[in-house]
């Protein structure tokens, strides 16, 4: 049963950063009959989400933003309004040493200090660096000094970190089932950003303080970086030794303290390819086997690149279908994607071969690869007739579907094991 305003702890929220999941954030929230400001400086998003419109591809998302949009729930702008509590969903991009620009965050703080009245909760989701939720309530601070951390007070403002674990493409089932980190920076804050994330989330609401928040999310995906890499390790030295290392993960995962991840072409996306950095620039000299991974799984798309250029070699007039850009399955994100990376080097270093890129997730060319002659955008059924090399990098469903055996004399190379 939808609550009544007056009982929701927050009667405004506003959401600032609607990417992917800044704006399910902002749905979920409005869902519950709370109004809901999502802010954005990309106008096109705004116009976009005022009309109802999901900017990416989620599956299930774009009816409850419809509804919300519809009845009044939430609407978007470019300004930061007044509200009674904000979630800040900013991107945390890296600077060229891998440390975090705090560039966004920054700007979200300083526009949001001026609207503060006293008593407003500020949520930081955007992953970040140990420590860096109590940078952001120092930004807030500087612009404000006339309000505290201290709690109980007229102009108190309470602030805390409570990381996003949705995985693309599962958000609509995750951001409400998933349990949920909240760490404040003070006591209070938890509390209060507790309360908010118990309109609208069924999972355990786990308290705690900020830095540890902002270090486990980091250590979910550490974690996941450094058993993929495992993986992707074990797929080479497979190779080496002539066995079939999708064979081997699912033999070695029928051990019951054994959960072996899928190797693949390397690992893309905005989390775990950048995530694992922020550990490391927080503790360079202690972070080891966490920097080895990350060697590894950027190292991964070269070994797959040697593996195209050994079936290529002393052949001629060469045409290679390359299945699959985006970084994962099934969405259309091309963020930090290895298979986007590794098309780009066939492009340059075999420019001799045309490339046939299929990717059922985009309608044109990445921009990356429109300055090649030799690299068009194609349908999966013309690329598949005319490819010699099959090079299978994403295992989008429509991929899954395919009957290898209608590849005809091709060569194939399934980076994913989808077509053992
Ligand atoms: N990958 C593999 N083998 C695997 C699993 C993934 O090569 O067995 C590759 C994928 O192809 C992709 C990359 O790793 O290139 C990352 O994909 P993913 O599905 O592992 O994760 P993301 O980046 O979509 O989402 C992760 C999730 N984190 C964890 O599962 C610990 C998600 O829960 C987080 O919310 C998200 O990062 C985030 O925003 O941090």
């Amino acid at each position: 049963m939808t609550p009544k305003t007056q009982d929701l702890p927050f009667a405004t929220v506003s959401v600032i950063g609607l990417g992917y999941i800044g704006l399910p954030t902002a749905a979920f929230i409005a869902s519950t009959g709370a109004r809901v400001i999502g802010v954005d400086v990309n106008e096109r998003f705004v116009e976009t989400i005022n009309r109802g419109e999901v900017p990416f591809v989620e599956p299930g998302f774009s009816a409850m933003l419809e509804g919300v949009v519809a009845n009044g729930s939430l609407s978007a702008q470019t300004t930061t309004p007044e509200a009674d509590a904000y979630i800040v969903a900013v991107p945390t991009p890296f600077k060229d040493n891998h440390e975090v620009d705090d560039k966004f965050i920054r700007a979200a703080s300083e526009n949001l200090a001026p609207q503060l009245r006293g008593g407003e909760l500020i949520i930081l989701e955007s992953t970040s660096p140990p420590r860096m939720t109590e940078r952001m309530a120092q930004f807030i601070l500087n612009a404000r000094p006339d309000l505290t951390l201290d709690e109980g007070k007229e102009n108190s403002i309470y602030v805390a970190h409570c990381p996003e674990r949705v995985l693309p493409g599962r958000i609509m089932i995750e951001m409400r089932d998933n349990d949920r980190v909240i760490g404040g920076v003070t006591p209070k804050a938890a509390e209060m950003a507790k309360d908010l994330y118990a309109t609208f989330c069924d999972g355990e609401l786990l308290l705690t303080d900020a830095t540890t928040a902002e270090m486990a999310k980091l250590t979910e995906n550490a974690f996941r970086d450094v058993n993929i890499a495992f993986a992707n390790e074990l797929s080479i030295i497979s190779d080496r030794l002539g066995i079939d290392v999708w064979e081997l993960i699912e033999l070695a995962n029928h051990h019951p303290r054994v959960n072996i991840l899928k190797p693949g072409p390397g690992v893309g996306g905005h989390c775990i390819a950048v995530d694992p950095w922020f550990i490391v620039s927080s503790a360079p000299e202690e972070s080891p086997l966490i920097q080895q991974a990350r060697a590894t799984n950027d190292g991964k798309p070269e070994y797959v690149l040697s593996k195209v250029k050994e079936a290529a070699a002393g052949r001629d007039n060469l045409t290679i279908a390359a299945l699959g850009v985006a970084f994962k399955a099934d969405i259309d994100d091309l963020r930090e994607s290895p298979s986007l990376d590794i098309v780009e080097r066939l492009a340059t270093e075999m420019s001799d071969a045309r490339i046939h890129v299929v990717e059922p997730n985009v309608d044109e060319l990445p921009k990356s690869l429109t300055g090649y002659e030799n690299v068009q955008l194609a349908p999966l059924d013309q690329a598949a007739k005319d490819a010699d090399i099959v090079l299978l990098l994403v295992d989008h469903h429509q991929f899954t579907e395919i009957d290898p055996a209608t590849l005809g004399d091709a060569t194939v190379i399934d980076t994913r094991g989808i077509w053992r």
